[in-house]
């Protein structure tokens, strides 16, 4: 147990956490991250719905639609987490693990607000199918980024965070990792993307992705579909150039475009209280 509002304990606990040798590739980090970005990414800026508050992923609903298929992994570290911490709301715990993650695996610092209550309103849950399909091309990209107010460079920034994990054919269809050190952040996601040749896979289970194999590399390195979509793409194409020759760029725009994320469907006040949502309801807010 930690006093209520100790945000840094919480973190402190984050971090310990990630180190899983009997998981992935020893990090629970990248399914964090993609947890936090799940849980916010169903925004859509037209109707004010979805978006991380709420963390409506711990219903059917919401958690059992497909795009989500794995991330129970990432609910079940943090669960020892929420029980000590038991004054933070699911909603912030998601969120913050994704940005302390992202740090912990050598990222830019995220700046990251808490307030999120656990509070669902049925009237804002999302609808199934607001989370990108890796199947798709730059189309599909931006009629689900536009959706939550984003835009190309934002959407190649985000795209980034392939640099982190990998696909599990029993939980998206596709296999495997997209870089050769899947738990250190870094912008070799966009160096390989440009750099190599990628060949089209048609896997046992018929789901098609692209696929490199590199003589320093343990295994046959990845890309979907909508990330080579990317270098089709004259627009995204620009900032997927720009990020690979310059870390420090990639770095500073993904740190904002991700809080960008986790804010969405968000409104606070100059002292960052959250002021759309209904506190009485559920949650602790300081
Ligand atoms: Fe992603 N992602 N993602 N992704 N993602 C997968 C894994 C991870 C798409 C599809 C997939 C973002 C954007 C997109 C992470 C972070 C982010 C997998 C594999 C698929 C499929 C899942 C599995 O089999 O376990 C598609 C499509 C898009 C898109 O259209 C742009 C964004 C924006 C983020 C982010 O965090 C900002 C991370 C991390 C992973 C690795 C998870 C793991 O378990 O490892």
């Amino acid at each position: 147990m930690s006093s209520p509002g100790d945000y840094d304990a919480v973190r402190k606990d984050i971090a310990a956490l990630l180190h899983q040798p009997e998981y992935d590739d020893g990090s629970a980090g990248p399914v964090l991250v993609r947890l936090a970005w799940h849980s916010a990414g169903t925004y859509d800026a037209e109707t004010d719905t979805g978006g991380s508050n709420g963390a409506g992923m711990r219903y059917e609903a919401e958690g059992g639609d497909p795009a989500n298929a794995g991330l129970q992994h990432a609910r079940v570290f943090l669960e020892p987490l929420k029980e000590k911490h038991n004054w933070i709301t699911y909603a912030d715990l998601w969120t913050l693990a994704g940005a302390v993650a992202i740090k912990e695996m050598g990222g830019p610092e995220i700046s990251w607000l808490p307030g999120r209550t656990d509070y669902v309103d049925d009237s804002k849950l999302p609808p199934r199918g607001r989370l990108p399909d890796g199947a798709q091309g730059a189309d599909h990209l931006r009629w689900i980024f536009y959706r939550m107010g984003f835009s190309d460079q934002e959407i190649v920034a985000l795209s980034g965070a392939h640099n982190l994990g990998r696909c599990h054919a029993d939980r998206s269809g596709f296999d495997g990792a997209w870089v050769n050190a899947p738990t250190r952040f870094s912008n070799t996601y966009f160096r390989l993307m440009i750099s190599r040749s990628w060949k089209e896979k048609t896997l046992d289970n018929g789901v098609r992705q692209f696929v490199h194999y590199d003589e320093d590399a343990e295994e046959e390195l990845m890309m979907l579909p909508t990330d080579l979509a990317l270098m089709a793409d004259p627009s995204f194409k620009h900032w997927v150039q720009v990020y690979a020759k310059d870390k420090d760029k990639f770095f500073e725009d993904f740190a904002k475009v991700f809080t960008k994320l986790i804010e969405l469907g968000i409104t606070r006040d100059e002292k960052g209280q959250i002021t759309n949502t209904d506190n009485e309801k559920g949650g602790y807010h300081s």
